[in-house]
C-alpha cells in the first residue's frame, strides 16, 4: 500500500486479518508522496519486485532521510480553523517553505508577529508557530524519488528509476509483456497540474518507456512514440485486435488510446 506522507507499507495476511510487516521488509522509513505501485519480477530472478511511483526529483519540494520535508497542521491561532505549515531545512533549522504574504493570508496573526520581511526571513518554524509545534499534527517525507523496490532475500532495497522517470510524479505504471508473459517494457507516466498558487505545476513528464532486459534502457521519445504531456492519472494495457494498446486517462482531457508496435 502506498500513499502521500506514508511509507511503502506491506501487510501480511494471517487468516481473517492482516498485520503490518513493513519494518521487517525494510520499507518503514521510505516515506514519500507515493502515487502508484506495480508488482513485477524486474530482474528475472524469480521473486517479485515492485516499481513505485513518487513525486519525483524535479519538484520545488525536496526530501532526504537526513533532511525530511515536514508538514505541521493545527489551529495555531485558536479560531477553529486548521492551518498547514510546510517546512524545509536551512542548515540544521527547520524554516517555513511559504513566504510571509501567503502565510499571513492563511494565518493573519503572522502579520502582527512579524512586521518586516527581514524578520520573517530569519524565522524558524518554531519562531512561527511557537510551542504549538509539539501538539500539531506532524507528517514528514524522507524521499521523493521514484524507485524499483528490489527483493533481496527477505527484505527490499530501493533503486532509483532512470532520470527521465524523475521529471514529474508517476501516477501510472504499465507492464508490457511478450507472448510468453515475460516482462519486456515498462511505461511510466504522470504529472500533477494542481498546486498552490505560488508553486508551478508538475508538467515535465511526457511519459517514459523503458526496455527491460539484463539492463534498463530508457527509450527516446522518437523511439518510443510516447508523448503524454497531460495531467495523466492512470493508464491500463488493453487488447486491440490481436495487439497491445494502452488506454490513458488524464484530467481535463480526452480519453486516449495508443497501439503498441510489436515489431520494435
Ligand atoms: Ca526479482
Ligand atoms: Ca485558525
Ligand atoms: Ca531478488
Amino acid at each position: 500500500m502506498v500513499g502521500e506522507w506514508t511509507p511503502i507499507r506491506f501487510f501480511k495476511n494471517i487468516g481473517a486479518s492482516f498485520v503490518e510487516v513493513s519494518e521487517q521488509l525494510g520499507t518503514k522509513d521510505l516515506i514519500g508522496w507515493w502515487s502508484s505501485v506495480e508488482a513485477v519480477d524486474i530482474d528475472f530472478d524469480g521473486d517479485t519486485d515492485y516499481v513505485v511511483g513518487n513525486l519525483g526529483l524535479n519538484y520545488k519540494f525536496k526530501a532526504s532521510a537526513e533532511k525530511p520535508f515536514h508538514l505541521y497542521a493545527a489551529d495555531f491561532d485558536k479560531n477553529r480553523s486548521i492551518h498547514i505549515v510546510l517546512a524545509k531545512y536551512d542548515g540544521d533549522r527547520q524554516v517555513p517553505v511559504r513566504g510571509l504574504e501567503c502565510t499571513s493570508e492563511q494565518m493573519p496573526f503572522i502579520s502582527t508577529k512579524f512586521t518586516s520581511y527581514h524578520d520573517f526571513a530569519d524565522a524558524s518554524v518554531e519562531d512561527l508557530i511557537g510551542m504549538e509545534i509539539d501538539n500539531a499534527i506532524h507528517f514528514k517525507a524522507t524521499t521523493f524519488e521514484s524507485i524499483i523496490l528490489k527483493k533481496d532475500g527477505n527484505s527490499f532495497s530501493p533503486i532509483a528509476l532512470p532520470v527521465t522517470c524523475q521529471f514529474a510524479p508517476i501516477n501510472a505504471i504499465v507492464l508490457i509483456m511478450d507472448d510468453k508473459k515475460q516482462l519486456k517494457q515498462l511505461l511510466t507516466a504522470g504529472n500533477m497540474f494542481g498546486s498552490e498558487p505560488e508553486t508551478s505545476r508538475a508538467d515535465a513528464s511526457f511519459g517514459t518507456l523503458l526496455n527491460i532486459s539484463n539492463t534498463i534502457e530508457t527509450l527516446l521519445m522518437t523511439q518510443s512514440g510516447i508523448s503524454l504531456p497531460y495531467d495523466v492519472k492512470d493508464i491500463k494495457a488493453i487488447k486491440i485486435d490481436d495487439g497491445i494498446g494502452i488506454l490513458v486517462v488524464s484530467n481535463d482531457d480526452e480519453l486516449r488510446i495508443l497501439t503498441h508496435n510489436r515489431d520494435k
